[in-house]
């Protein structure tokens, strides 16, 4: 895998009311969460991709997560539909940029009643998993894995118990390596990766992202950090704290591909 490219949102300053499971952490500071997202910008530079940046979307609080309206894989990209309502119209906000990349043939769509996030979306090679939560469901899964198998790829489903987003809790970071936390600890579908478990009160750290041979680690999560650095990989470290408080976090940042 190498990619060349990254599709990144600004957050509006409504994003201090995007959807949150966690409340008490308060909510995002948009000046901060400016910041960070300059930093996380930089960071996805220093990967060696062409990071293109859409202005924020203030009718949508979300949408700085553009990894939830669509999929992009090494075949073609598919626009999801996702299963929150106050994003849903998310997807009609990607699809046009995403256009920029890929040809007619090239582009697909999850169609109601099926419902999908990107969040829950974890790519292993040519294989990928599919988590199935509150947010994407039996009929979004189906087709998804329809349009993969369309293209020579694959697919397979694992159902979430704890966990907003399969990407909270297990991240691939390549060469065989795999960040596990909670629920995906002991998930038969990852027994085949080398798996670095996270410690529960490291749980957010899991969320890293690999980057053409480097992995960006949140900022705070020293165990994770250094299990990622003992691989031998390249990290940089960029804080995403605002965006942690409406449970974002780095993967959920961009598009990469
Ligand atoms: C949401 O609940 O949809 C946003 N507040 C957070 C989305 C995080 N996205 C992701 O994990 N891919």
């Amino acid at each position: 895998t190498k990619f060349s490219h990254v599709i990144i949102r600004r957050p509006g300053r409504s994003l201090s009311q995007g959807i949150t499971s966690a409340p008490e952490l308060g909510q995002p500071i948009y000046e901060r969460a400016i910041e960070e997202h300059y930093d996380y910008e930089h960071a996805l530079e220093q990967c060696g991709v062409d990071v293109t940046v859409l202005p924020a979307l203030e009718e949508y609080p979300d949408s700085c997560f553009v990894e939830d309206p669509a999929v992009i894989t090494r075949c073609g990209a598919i626009i999801t539909n996702p299963g929150a309502a106050s994003r849903n119209g998310e997807k009609d906000e990607i699809e046009p940029v995403v256009r920029r990349f890929f040809d007619d043939e090239h582009v697909k769509r999850i169609e109601a009643p099926g419902t999908l996030d990107g969040g829950d979306v974890m790519m292993v090679g040519d294989h990928f998993y599919v988590g199935r939560s509150a947010r994407t469901n039996e009929e979004g899964i189906r087709q998804f894995i329809e349009i993969l198998e369309g293209w020579g790829l694959e697919g397979s489903e694992v159902p979430l118990e704890e966990v907003l987003h399969l990407k909270t809790g297990v991240n691939y970071i390549e060469n065989g390596n795999m960040l596990v936390s909670g629920e995906f600890i002991d998930k038969p579908d990852f027994a085949q990766y080398n798996k670095i478990v996270v410690p529960e009160e490291e749980a957010y750290g899991a969320n890293c992202i690999w980057v053409n041979g480097t992995v960006i680690v949140a900022e705070g999560y020293p165990t994770v950090l250094k299990a990622v650095q003992d691989l031998g990989y390249k990290t940089l470290v960029v804080d995403t704290s605002e965006y942690r408080k409406v449970d974002g976090g780095l993967s959920c940042l961009s598009l990469r591909f």
